[in-house]
């Protein structure tokens, strides 16, 4: 169990939240004074709102993860400790968790104003409250932040008994009864909020009636073994965790898992659904994933980014993950992945754009302070200002970079960096991945979602489980695709689940069975991601592996268009 002031800030005393406080009063009260056209966002925020933070929490656990989803922009802990258990254990057996919390930023300008909203650990209080925003004016009341604190969720198993027996109808079970599926009209709230299959097609959710609650809008598919909603916006009172000014953001978050016998096993999703609400138009806006993985023991931990894959990763820094929290020998790896970025003006989705990280301290490197400090670290920069500079600690150097330890995965193609190249001592690591800038007009909608993704190898040492991690993150993205991705009405990628490679071990020669048509293309990567054979497909589909080494291999299948329709693993022996 963590100690909760050794994992947090050193203790930060009153005297510095005081200080931060009255620099929070200048920078405020500057801005107002400087600009003479304050929108009616500013007056509305001078008014402010006097909600109350988010008090929900509810667990994620169909799956080998048990975590804790929590209403108020953060998740994976309880406000003291870390709620990410995987693998889930049985009562009685101590639980290992690999991450400690994150939670989502989000900053831009608009007239001239910086305006921010964050979270880290609720420290000095909230950027976020819950509720449904007056889509005209952007303010909520207090009474309806209240109402709408809550999470809401259902298994797939409770839809199902629900929607196959009518004689449930008049008595659904309480989360069905009270899903929010319309907003308060009186309060100028959204028509249509969470999800529901609207069973009568009369445009209104009544369970009496058979509607219930969907995954997407009006749809019976796809519903995830285990959803859960949530609502929150950033205007139900001031900053007092970020000190920013707000922005006039709704989000609407979807937290889901499926139970499988594969990696998406060990795999959480998470879609939120961001509206400005405001009238302004929000220029250079960058959408954040904060992250504090915690691998096991929080004190030995690397982290590193794979850029194709917009995935931010955590890799014990040693091969022994010490201690009562610790995993042992051969530690597991955790990622999050970026599976849907926003949009830029043209449409085109926007994926990692920088990633970043900072230590437990209040260096330059160090824990935010103030909002120009989290607005650096979402630009990819240090709180000085000072852009990452490609090799060594990312300061000081000639060669500018977006991406903190990239590994081999720089476009430009510059050599390896890691914390092993940069020779750092493992410590608690915190890292920012970020996806922009765009342009978030008035009204706008982006839907980003994200994945957390873990492995766990059985050799290999730290090594082992951060190659395996690949896997995983390809994986998801695939299943994102093919199941989340298609069924938000997006354009369809041919995803074939079924192709087995046989025999599996090979030795000589393999087949791969159920192979339709449009499989192309197969190539064999080693857990290190090296392409080892890349084979153009024959009418039989029967590839000679005889040049392979023995041992695991990691195998894509692409079709004509190049896209991927299938990977996992195959052993060679
Ligand atoms: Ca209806
Ligand atoms: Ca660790
Ligand atoms: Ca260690
Ligand atoms: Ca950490």
């Amino acid at each position: 169990m963590k100690i909760f002031t050794a994992k947090y800030f050193i203790n930060p005393s009153h005297f510095i939240f005081l200080f931060c406080f009255s620099l929070f009063l200048i920078f405020k009260f500057d801005f107002a004074f400087a600009q003479k056209t304050a929108s009616q966002n500013e007056k509305l925020f001078a008014k402010g709102s006097t909600c109350n933070g988010a008090t929900a929490q509810r667990e994620l656990n169909i799956n080998n993860v048990r975590t804790r989803i929590l209403n108020g922009g953060d998740m994976w802990w309880d406000l003291s400790n870390a709620k990410y258990e995987i693998p889930k254990v049985q009562s009685g057996q101590i639980p290992k968790n690999s991450l400690f919390s994150g939670a989502i930023w989000i900053g831009g300008i608009s007239n001239g104003n910086l305006k921010i909203a964050a979270q880290t650990y609720r420290q000095n209080g909230n950027d976020y409250f819950p509720g449904a925003l007056n889509i005209t004016t952007a303010t909520i009341i207090p009474s309806e932040c209240l109402k709408y604190d809550n999470i809401w969720g259902v298994y797939l198993t409770e839809v199902d008994n629900f929607r196959n027996n009518s004689s449930n109808w008049p008595n659904p079970i309480n989360d069905i009864a009270t899903w929010p599926a319309m907003g308060d009209q009186t309060q100028g709230e959204a028509v249509y909020l969470a999800p529901f299959f609207d069973k009568n097609s009369d445009g209104f959710y009544r369970p009496s009636e058979g509607d219930y609650p969907s995954f997407n809008q009006n749809s019976s598919k796809n519903i995830p073994d285990q959803m859960m909603w949530y609502i929150y916006n950033d205007k139900g009172n001031i900053h007092s965790e970020s000190t920013g000014l707000p922005i006039g953001i709704e989000i609407q978050t979807q937290a889901f898992a499926y139970a499988t016998n594969d990696e998406i096993n060990n795999t959480t999703f998470y879609r939120n659904k961001i509206i400005n609400r405001s009238t302004d138009r929000i220029d250079s806006c960058i959408f954040g994933q904060f992250v504090d993985p915690d691998l096991g023991y929080y004190g030995d931990d690397y982290i590193e980014c794979d850029i194709q894959r917009n995935l931010g990763i955590c890799y014990n820094g040693d091969d022994t993950d010490e201690g009562v929290t610790g995993y042992g020998i051969n530690p597991p790896s955790v990622g999050v992945n970026f599976l849907e970025g926003p949009k830029r003006s043209d449409g085109t989705i926007i994926g990692l754009s920088k990633f970043v990280y900072y230590n437990n301290d209040w260096s330059i490197q160090g824990n935010p302070q103030n909002p120009i400090d989290y607005w650096n670290y979402l630009n990819g920069r240090w709180k000085d200002g000072k852009t990452i500079t490609y090799g060594g600690t990312g300061r000081n150097g000639t060669d500018t970079a977006s991406f903190m330890y990239p590994g081999t995965s720089d476009p430009a193609g510059r050599a390896n960096w890691t914390e092993v190249t940069a020779g750092n001592p493992p410590g608690d690591r915190r890292f920012m991945m970020s996806s922009g800038p765009f342009s978030l007009l008035p009204g706008a909608v982006n839907n980003i979602t994200i994945a957390v993704v873990w492995a766990r190898a059985s050799s290999g040492g730290s090594k082992g489980s951060f190659n395996l991690l690949k896997l995983a993150s390809d994986k998801a993205s695939l299943f994102f695709k093919s199941n989340i991705f298609l069924s938000s009405n997006n354009p369809s990628i041919p995803l074939n689940k079924n192709i087995t490679l046989f025999p599996n071990p090979g030795n000589e020669q393999i087949h791969l069975l159920n192979a339709t048509s449009d499989a192309d293309e197969i190539i064999f990567y080693n857990l290190a991601g090296q392409k080892y054979l890349n084979v153009k497909l024959n009418e039989l589909k029967n590839i000679d592996i005889s040049s392979l080494k023995n041992g695991t291999y990691i195998y894509q299948i692409l079709n004509r268009s190049k896209e991927v329709i299938q990977t996992d693993k195959w052993f060679k022996n």
